[in-house]
């Protein structure tokens, strides 16, 4: 049975009356924590951190302990429903799970008989571990465009360290690190990917010295021992002049360089040319600071960069990730205790092997949508959304004919938001699951209603990288609702894939847990299981790349025909490349720093969470705001040359006055118009996806550095 060590679990029940208690393990962000969920006469009535868990030790966030007001919403969507009016109309009839996916498998069988099967097009968004079976029912079709937000979150990172070092390097808090750099990330808020903000901060309470690479003034660079606070779009930049001091000043690992890395000459070549004078001129970050960082990360043992996806939403972005992955390596700081530790999951079959990447023939992995323009990004079969736009809207290269996303909000969360709605305006079919009507969701032709995490069984963090995994249980049922795993398993026998699949999805559980010679139901008493912890491994074996080294210059890339040693890339709106523009729209605008309470536009409906957050907020710096007229609390018009937005203004120190800085993801559900209010306040309608502005070889966006003006709503009577 499963334990309860640490946990007051009988005491809670008696005092408050709980008749049930299940362990579980969040999901309402890209999850990770424990949870106990206490029940009461089979409905969930309290969420609390289990302090058994490895990940989180009791801790949990806003969101987790909000998770039963998603689950028993009122505006739920909780059977599936058809479209019955024209797209956008808001008139839906309900209908049975075997009409919704019997109509979706019709499409699908329709479109690759008479188009191929490059025509229907899978998508996901950011993590929300169901991306094994998607890519799975893809790539078994013969698909390869899955839409996911892996070129310019998570996927450069990941793809950037397997052609580096081999695998994603992991900040190792356990053996505290002595000196940290926070790069472009906000832990304590976010607790992305494989962190949690705890011991990130339990790292600090030991006396781990700070350094903090942001714009912005945040909390921890408030704490930080040097903030270096650079122009948003130059991290590359920032990072060589950090190299560059390092080893001029010979504060390098000579062993690990003379031994385990390739292309050290070419790289030392490349790096001298930012010395710290030209640095500071990209960056705005004076030399002197430059160089007191790069010291003191150099010279303090163990040390570890914990980062963000501020550094990706660029065009640099695999020269940014790789920069800060060479800052980790010639410190000698890879796979140390305490460093960025290469981490091992347990022996299950992994994500990739999950999603039947080899089950996609030659061919039609050659048909990848911009497959051949960012072909970093293809080798990791990940698309650019533009191009998944430009073949519905102009059916170049080919024509795409169905979307169905599972867990997506792209008419929110994708640049230039007026062509992404353009594209789902006109696909002919869509498919949509989800928790709600949101505004993707009222352009689909059929709505598919989701479970949330308390209403499915799953291996919990079995994509990520920190070598654990953790059961996900089920403790409730709402409404007809199915996790995105059961629907896609039962959709895949109908169009013909039966012979891959299960035939319940308790059985793909046992798949992936096989190796390890257990069931899901061992699993599902168990804590967690964690994959075998050893340190330095590449000293007996070399680094999983090409070269077995740690890669200084790319072969991968340059094999692609990209240079292959990093650089600085100037973004393609800012004040040194469009300096025009820059003079019609003199402030950089930052976007997406996320609040606590909100996942992308997921909770804006949540009471507990919208009362954190109750409108879209700008942030200016006051001297700015007295220049536009702007006061505290004002709604202001952002414009930018793709189209004008409005959101609340917040005056904040702590910033260079050039620098403005939006929230992303806002629609509001509570505007009943089928449209709900997609166009007000959405961020996205100011950003710009042209795939000459993007990372060649991952296709990102820039998301953190478009330019942009700013002013009182009432100077210009609202918006047009
Ligand atoms: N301007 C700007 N835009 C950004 C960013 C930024 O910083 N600035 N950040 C970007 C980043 S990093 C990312 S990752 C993307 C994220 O982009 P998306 O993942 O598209 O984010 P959401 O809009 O939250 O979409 C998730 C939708 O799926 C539903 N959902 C949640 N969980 C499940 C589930 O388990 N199953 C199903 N079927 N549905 C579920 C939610 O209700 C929601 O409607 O946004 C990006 N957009
Ligand atoms: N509550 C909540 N948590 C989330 C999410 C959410 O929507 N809400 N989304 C999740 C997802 S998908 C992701 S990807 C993560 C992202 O989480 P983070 O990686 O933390 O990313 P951001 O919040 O976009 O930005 C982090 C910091 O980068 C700074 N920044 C902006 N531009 C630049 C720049 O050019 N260079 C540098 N060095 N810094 C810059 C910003 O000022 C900000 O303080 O959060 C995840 N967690
Ligand atoms: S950080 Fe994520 S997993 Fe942890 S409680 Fe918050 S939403 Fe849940
Ligand atoms: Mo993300």
């Amino acid at each position: 049975m499963t334990e309860f060590r640490y946990s007051n679990v009988e005491k809670e029940m008696e005092v408050y009356g709980y008749d049930g208690v299940v362990k579980s393990h969040c999901r309402m962000c890209h999850g990770g924590c424990g949870v106990l969920v206490y029940t009461k006469k089979g409905k969930v009535a309290k969420i609390a951190g289990d302090p058994d868990c490895p990940i989180n030790h009791g801790t949990l966030c806003s969101k987790g302990l909000a998770s039963a007001q998603l689950a028993y919403h009122p505006d739920r969507l909780t059977y599936p429903v058809r479209r019955i009016g024209p797209k956008g109309s808001g008139k839906w009839e309900r209908i049975s799970w075997d009409q919704a996916l019997d109509a979706i498998a019709e499409r699908i069988l329709e479109y690759k008989e008479k188009y191929g099967p490059e025509s229907v097009v899978f998508g996901y968004g950011t993590g929300r571990e169901n991306e094994a079976v998607i890519y799975r029912i893809a790539n078994c079709l013969g698909s390869p465009n899955v839409l996911t937000a892996g070129h310019f979150c998570y996927g450069p990172r990941l793809s950037t360290g397997i052609i580096t070092c081999g695998t994603n390097p992991v900040v190792d808090y356990e053996n505290f690190p002595k000196c940290i750099i926070l790069w472009g990330n906000n832990v304590t808020i976010v607790n992305a990917d494989e962190y949690k903000g705890e011991p990130f901060s339990v790292a600090l309470d030991h006396g781990a010295k700070l350094i903090v690479v942001d714009p912005r003034l945040t909390r921890p660079a408030a704490r930080a021992d040097v903030w270096l606070q650079l122009r948003p779009g130059t991290d590359a930049a920032l990072a060589l002049g950090m190299l560059n001091v390092i080893i001029n000043e010979k504060l390098y690992d000579k062993e690990f360089v003379e031994n385990y890395t390739h292309g050290w000459e070419p790289f030392v070549k490349r790096v001298n040319e930012y010395p710290p004078e030209r640095v500071e001129e990209i960056t705005w970050v004076p030399k002197e600071k430059i160089k007191e960082a790069a010291r003191l990360f150099a010279t303090t043992k163990p040390a570890a960069i914990q980062w963000g996806v501020a550094i990706e939403q660029q065009n640099n972005c695999v020269d940014n990730d790789r920069s800060l992955m060479f800052l980790m390596g010639i410190t000698g700081n890879i796979d140390a205790p305490g460093g960025q530790a290469l981490y091992r999951t347990p022996d299950i079959v992994n994500v990739g092997h999950f999603g039947a990447h080899g089950m996609l023939p030659k061919d039609q992995f050659a048909k990848r949508l911009g497959g051949e323009r960012f072909r970093l990004a293809s080798r990791f079969a990940i698309l650019q959304p533009k191009c998944v736009w430009d073949a519905i809207i102009e059916e170049k290269p080919y024509p795409v004919k169905m979307l169905f996303l599972i867990s997506s909000n792209p008419v929110i969360t994708r640049p230039n938001a007026r062509e992404v709605y353009r594209a789902l305006e006109k696909v002919e079919f869509m498919a949509v699951a989800d928790f709600f009507m949101t505004p993707t969701a009222e352009l689909a032709d059929i709505v598919l209603p989701a479970a949330t995490w308390l209403e499915m069984d799953y291996i919990g963090d079995f994509w990520k990288r920190h070598g654990y995994i953790l059961p996900r249980r089920k403790v409730i049922q709402v409404g007809e609702c199915r996790s995105d795993h059961e629907m896609l398993n039962d959709l895949a026998h109908r169009i013909g894939q039966g012979q891959y699949w299960w035939d319940t999805f308790e059985q793909a559980l046992d798949y992936i847990l096989h190796p390890m010679g257990i069931k899901w139901k061992d699993f599902k008493k168990m804590n967690y299981i964690r994959g075998p912890v050893k340190y330095y491994k590449y000293k007996e074996g070399g680094f999983s790349t090409a070269t077995r080294k740690f890669e200084l210059s790319s072969t991968v890339l340059e094999k692609m025909g990209y240079d292959p040693l990093p650089q600085h890339r100037e973004p393609p709106e800012s004040p040194v490349n469009t300096p025009d523009v820059y003079k019609e729209y003199p402030y950089i605008l930052i976007t997406g720093v996320r609040p606590p309470g909100f996942f992308h536009t997921e909770n804006r409906q949540i009471p507990w969470l919208r009362e954190l957050h109750r409108d879209p907020i700008v942030e200016i710096h006051p001297d700015a705001a007295a220049k536009e007229g702007i006061q505290d609390g004002d709604w202001v018009i952002i414009e930018s040359r793709r189209g004008k937005v409005r959101q609340r203004a917040k005056l904040v120190l702590g910033r260079d006055p050039r620098i403005v800085s939006a929230q992303h993801a806002w629609w509001f559900p509570e505007n009943k118009d089928p449209g709900h209010g997609w166009d007000e306040s959405n961020v996205n309608i100011l950003t710009e996806d042209a795939l000459e502005g993007m990372d060649p070889a991952m296709g990102a966006s820039n998301l953190k550095t478009a330019l942009c003006r700013i002013y009182p709503e009432s100077r210009q009577g609202g918006l047009p």
